[in-house]
């Protein structure tokens, strides 16, 4: 399964030559070029080049690097990147390409194979470990790259990898395997989940927050998922009279960290005179084990400040990730370590208010809306290994 995505391609290289490399002293030579393809169009590559590599990603295909001449005073010199056929050179430095060409690999050529465990490790990133090998289950010496994290299956452990990755931002790992000779792996798979939570909605699904609602007169709302700056985010809207929310309850321990992204916006309207306010946001409460509310605050867009809680904060209409641990967010609620917290509960919630119009003119309702995604625990680093 390739993937043809110039911009983000990330190499990976592989090559027995060029790992089994002599370490003794060598003439060293400066070897540069770009990485292209056919159409002369950049390519974000890894090359390697007698043990030395850097990726071709600055938007030009550019790489330039120092390597050690072998006992011919040549360069072995190769390009990786997802798509494309592994290139490869052996010259000396003058005599090398000022420009790689790329060309698209051959779907004849031969197939890895690649398995992949995972375990959860510290700061909730994972280890990920697994065999590469041909078809006819060969080890293959080739280089492995997962989210920013590389290593070479060669040597000792030939075909065996294991590589510690942190999960990218849809929590995903993206696994790559290039092998000389062979096709370019690549997969795209869910990480595990190693914090207490997360909640990224790219499965478009809210069905496991709890929603609510307050009815009042002319009022109607909605919940769910959708796409809303770039990601899929979960929502809350109203408009008129009342309330919708979405809330969840999480067990209370100070030191976990709680992160969101959150969005919201609230429009008022002017009607005969009468300014219907509305406002939407966060509310965070902290409950003990009876479920009894100790103290809440809320992180509030709202068009009128003042109808503001004291515990409560005024935030903007741009999208931002809140962050802190529990016991600092149970702090600004004006709680502290005596309390017997157990759950802290996360209600996102969007609310308006309606003008009716007594059937001569017309009715008025005010609007608002929040979205939110990327919602976290995650524990503190040193206490989950
Ligand atoms: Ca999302």
């Amino acid at each position: 399964m390739l993937r043809r995505k110039s911009e983000t391609l990330v190499g990976l290289m592989v090559l027995l030559s060029a790992l089994t490399f002599p370490t003794r002293a060598a003439n060293w030579g400066g070897i540069q070029g770009n990485v292209r393809t056919g159409n002369g169009a950049p390519v974000c590559a890894l090359v390697l080049a007698n043990g030395q590599y850097m990726f071709s990603c600055d938007g030009n295909g550019t790489y330039s690097l120092n390597v050690p001449l072998d006992d011919q005073g040549q360069v072995t010199l190769f390009a990786f990147a997802d798509g494309f056929a592994p290139f490869r050179v052996t010259a000396a430095p003058a005599k090398l390409p000022a420009v790689i060409r790329t060309i698209t690999a051959d779907p004849d050529s031969p197939l890895i194979f690649m398995g992949w465990d995972m375990a959860c490790a510290a700061n909730n990133w994972v280890h990920l470990s697994g065999e590469i090998e041909s078809e006819g289950g060969d080890p293959l010496c080739a280089l492995v790259l997962a989210n920013g994290q590389h290593m070479f299956s060669c040597g000792a452990s030939q075909g065996r990898y294991a590589l510690t990755v942190p999960a990218d931002e849809k929590g995903e790992i993206t696994l790559f395997g290039f092998a000389d000779g062979f096709q370019p792996y690549s997969e795209i798979f869910r990480a595990s989940n190693c914090g207490p939570f997360f909640d990224a909605f790219e499965d478009g699904d809210a069905a496991d927050w709890q929603e609510t609602m307050i009815s009042g007169s002319g009022g109607s709302g909605s919940t769910g998922v959708e796409l809303h700056n770039e990601s899929q985010m979960a929502f809350v809207k109203h408009s008129g009279g009342g309330q919708h929310a979405l809330s969840r309850d999480f067990e209370y321990s100070p030191d976990d960290n709680l992160s969101f992204e959150m969005h919201a916006v609230s429009t008022s309207v002017s009607i005969r005179g009468t300014v219907l306010h509305s406002r939407s946001g966060v509310t965070i409460s902290f409950l003990n084990g009876l479920n009894v509310p100790l103290a809440s605050l809320k992180l509030v867009n709202a068009t009128d400040p003042s109808l503001l809680d004291p515990d409560d904060s005024l935030i903007d209409g741009a999208q931002h990730e809140y962050t802190a641990s529990m016991s600092e967010f149970a702090a600004a609620a004006g709680l502290d370590t005596a309390d017997s917290i157990a759950k802290i509960s996360l209600g996102f919630f969007a609310e308006a208010n309606y003008s009716w119009g007594g059937n001569i003119y017309p009715n008025g309702s005010s609007s608002a809306t929040v979205w939110f995604d990327d919602v976290a625990i995650t524990k503190p680093s040193d206490a989950s290994k």
